[in-house]
């Protein structure tokens, strides 16, 4: 059965010194590089996300002139309003330096509509726009997502609750994803999420074991 790494958004901006640096974001690329080689030797296609956002994207702060981190509605959606980040093509939005990007095969790109979020690497958050990935999965015959990346409590969750509500076989991979962590137990609670929703959870260490 063929087999995909889907690396989510290992972007500067999610790393230290960004602009929504996620708490020990850093610490994935070790991981996601680990599985990298791992998959790649087996044959797995290597497949990455990034957040693209222009730079009037409505669930930037400071387009909504409000504080950041605060919530409120976009489009009908409840939204979490953030820092202006993952601005296309600024350094911010470029994937770590110490990612070793020779090894992707694809790169999907989501959240260029300014008027709606797109944490899933699938869909935006009202379900209503599809990336190309899903298409590309389908074209390249892959059932089989193996996800790593940042952050665990938006990105990561909603494209592996998208994956496994297309019907791929998920796993995550719990050490190659940190999260935001607004609310101190979002990331244990999103880890359940996609627990319960069919998602395998396993450590880099059990998984290349
Ligand atoms: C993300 C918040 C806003 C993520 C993206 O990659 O998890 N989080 N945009
Ligand atoms: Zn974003």
């Amino acid at each position: 059965m063929k087999r995909a790494l889907l690396m989510v958004d290992l972007q500067n901006d999610f790393c230290a010194g960004g602009a929504l640096a996620v708490p020990d974001g850093d610490s994935t690329i070790d991981v996601a590089n680990a599985l990298m080689s791992y998959c790649k030797a087996r044959g797995d296609v290597i497949l990455a996300t990034q957040d693209w956002h222009p730079a009037n994207h409505g669930s930037f702060a400071s387009v909504q002139k409000t504080e950041p981190y605060t919530q409120g509605k976009l489009d009908g959606l409840n939204q979490t309003w953030w820092p202006d980040h993952c601005v296309q093509n600024s350094a911010g939005a470029e994937l770590h330096p110490l990612l070793n990007t020779q090894k992707i095969d694809a790169i999907f790109q989501k959240g260029e509509n300014p008027l709606v979020d797109s944490y899933s690497g699938f869909f935006d958050n009202g379900h209503r726009q599809k990336t190309q990935l899903d298409d590309w999965l389908s074209r390249h015959e892959i059932k089989q997502l193996v996800v790593v990346g940042l952050a665990t409590d938006y990105c990561v969750k909603f494209t592996a609750l998208d994956a496994l509500s297309l019907g791929y076989e998920v796993t995550v991979i719990t050490d190659g994803c940190r999260g935001v962590n607004l609310h101190p137990q979002d990331s244990l609670r999103a880890f359940q999420d996609m627990s319960a929703a069919g998602a395998t959870l396993m450590t880099l260490a059990d998984f290349t074991y």
